[in-house]
């Protein structure tokens, strides 16, 4: 089983050392400060030359301690692997994400399949470094790579009736054996207002700690939407669709009580069953305050101002 790489733009049949060569260097040259900074950038060399091409590393460092890549890559959710944390990587290795596609539906100018590669151009490749806080109360720091989905929904031309937009995980319960189970309802599915899908912080990631994304952590492309819970971050998304209703979502439809559309980071806001005050970071002992909007409010706040938060949970 081969993984989906990222290729360079040039035809398979073309690629050879020095091609690679010459596209690295083209954008080096034209990225300027980034490309010196992307010389100094320790993972530049230790990553297989088709695999994703160089990206544009974080300029916003939050200062904070990133989670280990092997706490990252082990403790998961990923229910159509199994409910626990281990599950995920045991069982995901297989799943076969070559010739990955998408499909775009509803209200844009652009619908039809599209090939991974088509939407996420590799040279668009932006490292981001995001807080991740799940609903269970744990959360962890991430180097992701990834597009912002804004400039990927714009490309799909969304029209003025597009309010919603809507995502699908795969639906394939040989590959994904815990579709054979009915925890949620499958295929796992999700949704965010325009808005918020537009908010640059959105990231559509197709990588994370310099790699092409495992598996286990939503191959071959997931979102991150890092001021929401971590549920909101669909993993392996096959279909994107543009809607003028509010879409329904599949932790909604298993707990309407406890699972809002919006599912905001909001200490203010406990779940039913625990509180949200409070967070462990993993591979940390003691816990930290949970912040609004998971530490994004300056980003983000503004998306909600006229909502009641506890109502629009
Ligand atoms: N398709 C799908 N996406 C999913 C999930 C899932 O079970 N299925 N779990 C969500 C939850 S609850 C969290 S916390 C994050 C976990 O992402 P990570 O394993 O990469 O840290 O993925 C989210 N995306
Ligand atoms: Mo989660």
């Amino acid at each position: 089983m081969t993984q989906f790489k990222f290729k360079t733009d040039i035809a398979p049949s073309q690629i050879t050392p020095e091609s690679i060569y010459e596209k690295r260097r083209e954008f080096m040259i034209t990225s300027g400060v980034l490309g010196t900074a992307l010389l100094l950038n320790p993972w530049t060399s230790a990553r297989a030359s088709v695999a994703i091409s160089d990206y544009k590393p974080n300029v916003v460092n939050t200062g904070e301690a990133l989670t280990s890549e092997k706490d990252a890559t082990t403790y998961n959710n990923f229910y159509e692997f199994g409910t626990g944390k281990t599950d995920p990587l045991q069982n995901a290795q297989n799943l076969n994400t070559d010739d990955w596609k998408i499909t775009v539906s509803g209200e844009c100018d652009k619908p039809g399949e599209y090939a991974l590669e088509d939407l996420v151009k590799p040279f668009d490749i932006e490292e981001r470094i995001y807080r991740l806080r799940c609903v269970e109360a744990w959360s962890m720091v991430i180097p992701w790579l990834g597009v912002p989905m804004a400039s990927i929904l714009k490309s799909l031309q969304p029209t003025s009736k597009a309010k919603y937009v809507a995502f699908k995980t795969l639906l394939d319960p040989e590959q994904m054996p815990g579709q054979k189970r009915s925890v949620l309802q499958w295929p796992y599915e999700e949704g965010l207002r325009i808005d918020e899908a537009m908010n640059p912080l959105t990231l559509f990631a197709v990588g994370m700690y310099g790699k092409t994304m495992p598996n286990q952590n939503g191959a071959p492309v997931r979102l991150v939407v890092p001021w929401k819970y971590g549920f909101k971050s669909i993993k392996s998304i096959v279909s994107i669709e543009f809607t003028e209703e509010q879409p329904q979502t599949s932790w909604n439809i298993s707990g309407p009580n406890e699972y809002g559309f919006y599912s905001n980071v909001n200490p203010e806001v406990n779940h039913p069953r625990w509180s949200q005050k409070k967070e462990r970071r993993i591979g940390e002992i003691f816990k930290q305050k949970t912040r609004m909007f998971n530490g994004y409010e300056t980003e983000v706040a503004h998306l909600y101002k006229d909502m009641n938060l506890k109502t629009y949970f």
